[in-house]
């Protein structure tokens, strides 16, 4: 031991004695037996959230859509590998049950983030994965393609408030390809933009030099790379993973113009929705899922529709194709 050290603290040694093996994480974690064999057998496979499925939108709506963006993934020739943590263990790929359990959890799943993970398995909780989250357990497992709906970002009044979503640290330093519908305007997007760009982040926007923001093609603000094929998405990926960047990539694909809701009924709605967070003091992680909860009463149900046809929409579309050819690719 070295003699400088401090009593009682851990040295370099015992650090690194603490510090998981390999095969001390893949006690931890579960995968299932279908991505388990995709794995070794080198076929695509897509990583899937689930805080969309238990904090996104009520049961069953959740479930359905859950089970949606699984049978797409599919019919595109890849596997889906839906990631959560059911009873303390991260489980990389649910089963039907595994997916309704977490379904009918909702909001009752913790949301968690890639702070909560460590609390959540430990006290053997039920937590549904967020970008962040869900990142991290598809690096660790080799997934390199993941789908989602929209990131997290900067808060509006970040500045002062300093609540900017892990998902954009996350992206910084763990090399997986997200591919997202971008972010909804309840953020501050230009300062999401810039966060991703402090954090060495390739930012690429599908057939547009436009950010999209969810609900809308239009943010307003460019990005510096276009992708126009998913070849080009590939392409991409696959050069920024061989030059050990060690950072992700984000792919923002519009929601197709015949889909997006009045964007002016949504603008308004969400400009509401963020006075009365305010006036409530609703800040946090919680101020996401009240102003999501909230845009979707005030419209309606007209965002939450919009959400469940996005989730339909976006893979089917153009992104699945991208994360199956990065596989034929490579
Ligand atoms: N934005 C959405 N829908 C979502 C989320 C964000 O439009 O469901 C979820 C995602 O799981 C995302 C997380 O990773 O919220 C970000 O939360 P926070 O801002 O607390 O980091
Ligand atoms: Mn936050």
């Amino acid at each position: 031991m070295a003699s400088s050290a401090v009593k009682g603290l851990p040295t370099a040694d015992t650090h690194l004695r603490l510090s998981s093996s390999k095969s001390a994480i893949v006690e931890l974690v579960k995968v299932s037996p279908e991505v388990s064999a995709a794995l070794s057998n080198g076929q695509p496979v897509v990583a899937l959230e689930s805080t969309i499925i238990s904090h996104g939108m009520p049961f069953p709506q959740n479930l359905e859509t859950a089970k949606e963006v699984e049978a797409i993934v599919r019919e595109n020739g890849a596997v889906p590998a839906t990631i959560a943590i059911l009873d303390g263990k991260p489980c990389i790929g649910l089963n039907v049950e595994e997916l309704e359990k977490l379904a009918r959890l909702g909001r009752r799943a913790q949301k968690t983030a890639r702070r909560d993970i460590a609390y959540v398995v430990a006290t053997k909780g039920n937590g549904a994965t967020t970008v962040s989250s869900t990142m991290f357990f598809a690096a660790m497992v080799g997934i390199p393609v993941f789908v989602t709906g929209g990131i997290g970002g900067v808060h509006r009044h970040g500045e002062n408030t300093m609540d900017i979503s892990s998902d954009l640290t996350e992206l910084g330093r763990t090399p997986v390809a997200v591919i997202s519908a971008g972010v909804k305007s309840i953020l501050d997007i230009p300062r999401t933009l810039e966060y991703l760009e402090t954090q060495g982040v390739c930012v690429a926007a599908y057939k547009t030099h436009e950010f999209p923001a969810f609900f809308t093609e239009r943010s307003g603000c460019k990005v510096p790379c276009r992708v126009d094929t998913p070849e080009d998405c590939a392409q991409l990926i696959d050069v920024s993973f061989k030059l050990n960047l060690g950072s992700g990539v984000l792919i923002a694909v519009p929601i197709p113009k015949e889909h997006s809701a009045s964007g002016d009924l949504i603008e308004s709605a969400i400009e509401r929705a963020l006075r009365e967070a305010r006036e409530k003091n609703i800040t946090g992680n919680a101020e996401t899922p009240f102003l999501l909860a909230r845009v979707s009463e005030l419209t309606g149900g007209s965002s939450l529709a919009s959400i469940i046809l996005l989730d339909a929409i976006y893979n089917k579309h153009y992104v699945l194709c991208s994360a199956q050819r990065f596989f034929l690719f490579c």
